[in-house]
């Protein structure tokens, strides 16, 4: 490993949706020390991080992100005393923790919800945004939509005002604009960074700040009501700058610290660029890469793109190819239950240049669940069913063996595991060596000793193939080609001057264990082939 190794740039961060990693005390529930318990697991299998979807209090109604309390852990996940030997733990291991901070809105059971709505001058009235429409109370004060469904605004009969939300309206918008708000939201970095933490995710950040007018956003052209209308006063509004310049000054008082935002709303990968610097955050999810369909030149361009744009701010790309809001890639991409494709995929987003981000299970290529009406627990997927597939599917308990509930628990899981867990687990990956998790493992491993797979520069070397994608990773010492057949059917690249001559050594390959014969500078592929090469560089 490199001496200045900075792991959330060079390392991998690897999402954990704690209810559904593992279950200690088999209630049904994942929980912290099932966590602790799949610390060697991680550890083994090569991650620098763990990012942990939210972990407080919370009544649950969008499972977690509605949080009751940001200075506490849901019981169900276990004690303070738990997350603090978890942090112990994995920093023992070198695995740095991952907070998922939602300060955009909070549960309307927190006790700060609950004192603002009980009057209109309780001292907390302010704490959200409370407004009114001087023609009547029977309309909204303008035409801003919530994201999940139906009006962002929702009437209060007690203090007759509504209140603005932007996702459930269990879940009121904070006002950022409040001083007190904006003290308290600094002091939820500084709890959990004096307690070790080490990096956060921010969910809907640009989404903190609504426009000081309440203006109606202008109409447009969409599929559902909420793209109806143009998001400019809702979101991304200029004042988010000066909160992120404020938090970024935080985490730079303590050493190695992070954020990474989750830009919503950002369709461009120009819109997520803009909230990464030096005094803005470290990295924003460009989720332009989770819509590609399976097509070398959608990925190339958004690879492309998204270097050119970040060198222009001195930004640090990151790539994520599945999270908990999005089907699965294997069931994206996956043809029944093979995974060469899913090979196809993990070495292109672990010999990127960006940090990469995974999801739990992602490494055994879990597929999602298949729900019936009346087994959908996820608000969005209720409301739109049969229209929208629920976000329960990517979900489900993590299969690590073949016994009863996956090995998750020994109690009936929160969510139903997929029928697959008999062959699709962890333990029988283990012991295949060419299975997709010991792929996904000497991806990491390689990633970790080749220096020129975490700083080097990218070059792309196939640029307009529907077919294939190649690019070059390359620092003073080494050379690294990485060569992806996203086709069933062979191929060939073609060894341009700087490709030629070279002495290439297999450094990984999904389906060949020696080089190739170059003939008349064509390098072969078979169908489906992801392939590494290297040579040292002349000094
Ligand atoms: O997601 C915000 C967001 O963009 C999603 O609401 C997305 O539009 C939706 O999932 C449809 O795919 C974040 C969290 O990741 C999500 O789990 C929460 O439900 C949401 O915020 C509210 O906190």
């Amino acid at each position: 490993m490199e001496n200045n190794f900075l792991w959330w740039r060079d390392g991998v961060i690897y999402q954990i949706y704690p209810r559904s990693f593992s279950d200690s005390n088999n209630d049904g529930f994942g929980d912290l020390l099932g966590i602790i318990s799949k610390l060697e697991y991680l550890s083994e299998l090569g991650v620098d991080a763990i990012w942990l979807s939210p972990i407080y209090p919370s009544p649950d109604k969008d499972f977690g992100y509605d949080i009751a309390d940001y200075f506490d852990i849901d019981p169900r996940f276990g004690t303070m005393a738990d997350f603090d030997l978890l942090l112990h733990e994995a920093h023992k291991r070198n695995i740095h923790i991952v907070l998922d901070l939602v300060l955009n809105h909070i549960s309307d059971q927190s006790t700060w919800f609950q004192a603002s709505k009980s009057s209109r001058d309780n001292p907390y009235r302010d704490w959200f945004i409370w407004r009114e429409n001087p023609k009547g109370k029977q309309y909204p004060p303008n035409n801003w939509h919530s994201n999940f469904w139906g009006s962002a605004w929702k009437y209060d009969k007690t203090t007759e005002q509504y209140y603005y939300y932007m996702f459930l309206k269990e879940e009121p918008d904070l006002n950022w604009r409040n001083p007190d708000v904006y003290k308290k939201m600094m002091d939820v970095f500084k709890f959990w960074l004096n307690r070790g933490v080490d990096g956060f995710r921010l969910d809907v950040f640009n989404e903190y700040f609504k426009d000081d007018q309440f203006r109606d956003n202008p109409p447009k052209l969409g599929i559902r009501p909420f793209e109806w209308q143009k998001h400019i006063f809702d979101v991304n509004r200029p004042e988010m700058m000066g909160a992120l310049k404020d938090i970024r000054a935080i985490l730079d008082s303590y050493p190695e610290r992070y954020a990474v935002g989750e830009t919503f709303l950002a369709t461009t990968s120009e819109e997520a660029a803009k909230y990464i610097g030096p005094d803005k955050l470290h990295d924003a999810f460009d989720f332009t890469f989770l819509e590609c369909p399976w097509n070398s030149k959608c990925f190339s361009s958004i690879i492309t793109r998204w270097n050119s744009l970040l060198s222009r701010n001195d930004g640090w790309p990151n790539y994520v190819l599945n999270n908990h809001d999005q089907p699965r890639s294997a069931t994206r991409y996956g043809k029944r239950e093979e995974d060469e494709r899913m090979k196809v995929a993990a070495a292109m987003l672990l010999t990127l240049r960006g940090t990469p981000f995974l999801y739990y299970g992602e490494e055994i290529g879990m597929r999602d669940i298949k729900l019936k009406r009346n087994e959908i627990l996820d608000p969005v997927g209720k409301h739109y069913w049969p229209f929208f597939v629920s976000r329960d599917g990517c979900r489900s308990p993590m299969q690590w063996d073949s016994s009863e509930n996956a090995g998750f628990s020994k109690r009936k899981p929160w969510l139903k595991v997929h029928p697959n867990y008999l062959q699709r687990n962890v333990k029988n990956q283990k012991e295949d060596p060419n299975s997709l998790l010991n792929f996904y493992k000497n991806l990491l491993t390689i990633r970790k000793t080749t220096p020129a797979l975490q700083k080097g520069s990218f070059v792309p070397v196939t640029s307009n193939s529907r077919r294939l994608l190649a690019y070059i990773r390359q620092d003073v010492s080494q050379t690294v080609l990485v060569v992806l057949n996203f086709s069933h059917h062979k191929a060939r690249l073609a060894m341009g001057s700087q490709l030629r001559g070279k002495d290439w050594q297999l450094l990984l390959s999904n389906k060949r264990s020696l080089v190739p014969e170059i003939k008349n500078n064509w390098l072969p592929l078979v169908g489906d082939e992801a392939s590494l090469y290297i040579y040292k560089n002349k000094k």
